[in-house]
């Protein structure tokens, strides 16, 4: 058995999490909770970056960055599964690209103001890193991509980056951007491991 080191905020663990349900994994994949901020947790030994998703292995090798995670899921599947092999590769690495770089950029603004206190927090990065989350939402927006029968990570990181902004930043994103909401419910619908990975506090 594999065991999957997530915390059960994490937009990273979640999208693994997902990619498991969806690739029928859920016999091999157990999740076990870390935390990534106590010294004496073992996830800073099975990965030096001390940051969830981390797959450990049943050779003792540990896998992490959730898109590796996700290559060696989709490898494990059989190939051509949640990321596909030709075609739309590289619009699906892309798709993740743009989501996760949009979840990236609300983690910082989520972590400035955990990490450091009201008084030396940097208006001027926040603003940096919530530009960065406009511009995805937008393009997102006018750009929405679909996905057929199974979800591509593409489609399953954005949904995690949306359900983070939810999470984080109590979901105004959705006002302006209608179109992504819908699209968020309708991924809702369809992908029953979005709910049940939704982090139930
Ligand atoms: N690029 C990484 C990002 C993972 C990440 O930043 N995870 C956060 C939780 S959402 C974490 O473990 N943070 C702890 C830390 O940075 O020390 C991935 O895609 O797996």
């Amino acid at each position: 058995m594999m065991i999957l080191r997530i915390s059960a905020t994490s937009p990273y663990a979640r999208k693994v999490r997902i990619a498991v349900s969806v690739l029928g994994l859920e016999d091999q994949v157990r999740a076990s909770l870390a935390d990534t901020y106590d010294p004496a947790d073992d996830i800073r030994t099975q990965n030096p970056l001390g940051k969830v998703p981390t797959l450990l292995l049943e050779d003792g090798r540990a896998i992490y960055d959730s898109l590796v995670i996700l290559e060696f899921l989709n490898d494990l599947a059989g190939g051509n599964a949640v990321i596909p092999s030709g075609g739309d590769r590289i619009n699906v690495l892309l798709a993740h690209a743009l989501a996760s770089g949009m979840t990236d950029a609300a983690l910082l603004q989520a972590y400035e103001k955990r990490w450091r206190s009201a008084e030396t927090q940097s208006d001027k990065w926040l603003e940096h890193q919530a530009g960065k989350v406009d511009r995805a939402l937008d393009e997102l927006e006018s750009a929405p991509f679909a996905w057929n029968d199974r979800p591509h990570i593409g489609a399953i990181a954005k949904a995690c980056g949306l359900g983070f902004l939810d999470l984080r930043f109590g979901g105004r994103w959705r006002g302006a951007h209608p179109k992504l909401a819908a699209w968020l419910d309708d991924f809702s619908r369809r992908v029953p491991a979005y709910e049940a990975t939704a982090f139930k506090g």
